[in-house]
C-alpha cells in the first residue's frame, strides 16, 4: 500500500500548485481592494485582472455582473465587501458543473468502488500531461491499497508504452500492452478482460494523444469506449479528459470534441503549477460545464490533488492578506 494521503497535504499541494498565479495575483487583488469605497476604476481594474489571469472575457463579464448585483442588492459600500462576495461567486461558478453531473468517487476516498473493475478512461491532446495523470491517479487508488491496472491504449507512439511501464513501475501496478501500433481497441479488450480475470478494483486506460488527423483520433476514442461497453455495459465509469493549463484558453475548444467522442465525466488540469494564469478554472468551469476533478500540481508521482472549489479561491485569495 502506498503512504495514505492526508488531506491537508492536498491543501498544501494545492497552494503550491498555484504558487504562480498567487504571485501575480495576488498583490494586484490587494492593491484593488486596498481602497475604502468602491468606485468605477475598482470594476474596471477587476475586470482586466480576471482577463490576465486567463478567467476569460466571457467568464469575467459574467463573474463581475453577478458580483456587482449582489454589492447593490445587499447595499454593500466598502471594497472589502465585494472581496468577499467575488471569492463567493468564483465559487459558485466551480461548483455549477459538478451539480448537474453524476459525481464520481474520487480515487483517494476510502470504501468500495462503485463497480469492480472500475474502468477510468483517460483522453486529451498529445503532451497535455495524460501518461503523467494515471500513475499519479494509480498512485492515490493505491494509498486505498486498492488493485490497479493500466492499459496502454496510446499503441501510437512505441514510446508511449514504455513510459506507461516506467510510470507504472513507480506507482507499483501492472500494465497491460501489446505491440506498438496494436489496436487500441484490442488492447482496450484485453485489459478489461485481465481486470476482471485478476480480480482487480480499478482499470485505467491511457489513450493516443495524436494520430494522423483528429477524425482518426475520435474514431479510435470511440472504438476503445465501444469495446470497453461490450464487456461491460456502464464502462468506462469516467471519461477524464486531460487539459493542460498551461495552453489556457486554446484547450477549451479542444474539450468540445472529446466530449462528442467519448462524454467526459470530468478534467484533470495537469501543469497548473507551470502557469501564472490559473484563473483557466474558471474559465474551464463556466464555459465547459465539466466540472474538474483533479489538478496537476508537479512531475512527480504524488504531484496530483483534488480540485475543491473553496481551498482554491482560499488560496488564490491568501497571498493579498500576507
Ligand atoms: N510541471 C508539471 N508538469 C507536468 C504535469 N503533468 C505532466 N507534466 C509534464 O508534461 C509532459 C507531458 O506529460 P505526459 O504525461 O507525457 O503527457 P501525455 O499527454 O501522455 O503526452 P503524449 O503521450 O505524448 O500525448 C511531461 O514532461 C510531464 O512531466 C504537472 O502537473 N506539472
Ligand atoms: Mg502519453
Amino acid at each position: 500500500m502506498n503512504k495514505p494521503v492526508n488531506m491537508f497535504d492536498f491543501l498544501k499541494k494545492t497552494k503550491e500548485g498555484i504558487k504562480k498565479t498567487r504571485e501575480a495575483l495576488g498583490s494586484q487583488l490587494a492593491s484593488i481592494f486596498s481602497r475604502a469605497k468602491i468606485e468605477d476604476s475598482l470594476w474596471d481594474e477587476l475586470e482586466e485582472l480576471l482577463i490576465t489571469a486567463d478567467v476569460g472575457v466571457a467568464t469575467a463579464a459574467k463573474l463581475l455582473d453577478r458580483v456587482k448585483e449582489r454589492t447593490k442588492k445587499e447595499k454593500v459600500t466598502e471594497a472589502a465587501g465585494v472581496r468577499g462576495i467575488l471569492k463567493e461567486e468564483m465559487v459558485r461558478i466551480l461548483l455549477e458543473p459538478a451539480a448537474s453531473m453524476k459525481t464520481a468517487p474520487t480515487a483517494y476516498q476510502p470504501g468500495p468502488l462503485p463497480a469492480k473493475p472500475w474502468v477510468v478512461m483517460v483522453v486529451g491532446v498529445n503532451g497535455s500531461g495524460k501518461t503523467t495523470s494515471i500513475a499519479k491517479l494509480a498512485h492515490l487508488y493505491r494509498t486505498q491499497n486498492r488493485e490497479v491496472i493500466l492499459a496502454a491504449g496510446d499503441t501510437f507512439r512505441a514510446a508511449a508504452i514504455d513510459q506507461l511501464k516506467l510510470w507504472g513501475g513507480r506507482a507499483g501496478v501492472d500494465v497491460i500492452a501489446h505491440q506498438p501500433g496494436a489496436d487500441a481497441g484490442a488492447v482496450a479488450f484485453d485489459s478489461i478482460q485481465a481486470a476482471r480475470n485478476r480480480n482487480a478494483d480499478v482499470l485505467i486506460i491511457d489513450t493516443a494523444g495524436r494520430l494522423h488527423t483528429k477524425f482518426n483520433l475520435m474514431e479510435e476514442l470511440k472504438k476503445v469506449r465501444k469495446v470497453l461497453a461490450k464487456v461491460d455495459p456502464e464502462a468506462p465509469h469516467e471519461a477524464l479528459l486531460v487539459l493542460d493549463a498551461t495552453t489556457g484558453q486554446n484547450g477549451l475548444a479542444q474539450a468540445s470534441h472529446f466530449r462528442e467522442a467519448v462524454g467526459i465525466t470530468g478534467i484533470v488540469l495537469a501543469k497548473l503549477d507551470g502557469t501564472a494564469r490559473g484563473g483557466i478554472v474558471l474559465a474551464i468551469s463556466d464555459e465547459l460545464k465539466i466540472p474538474i476533478h483533479y489538478i496537476g500540481t508537479g512531475e512527480k508521482l504524488e504531484d496530483m490533488a483534488p480540485f475543491n472549489a473553496r481551498e482554491f479561491v482560499e488560496a488564490l485569495f491568501e497571498s493579498n492578506q500576507a
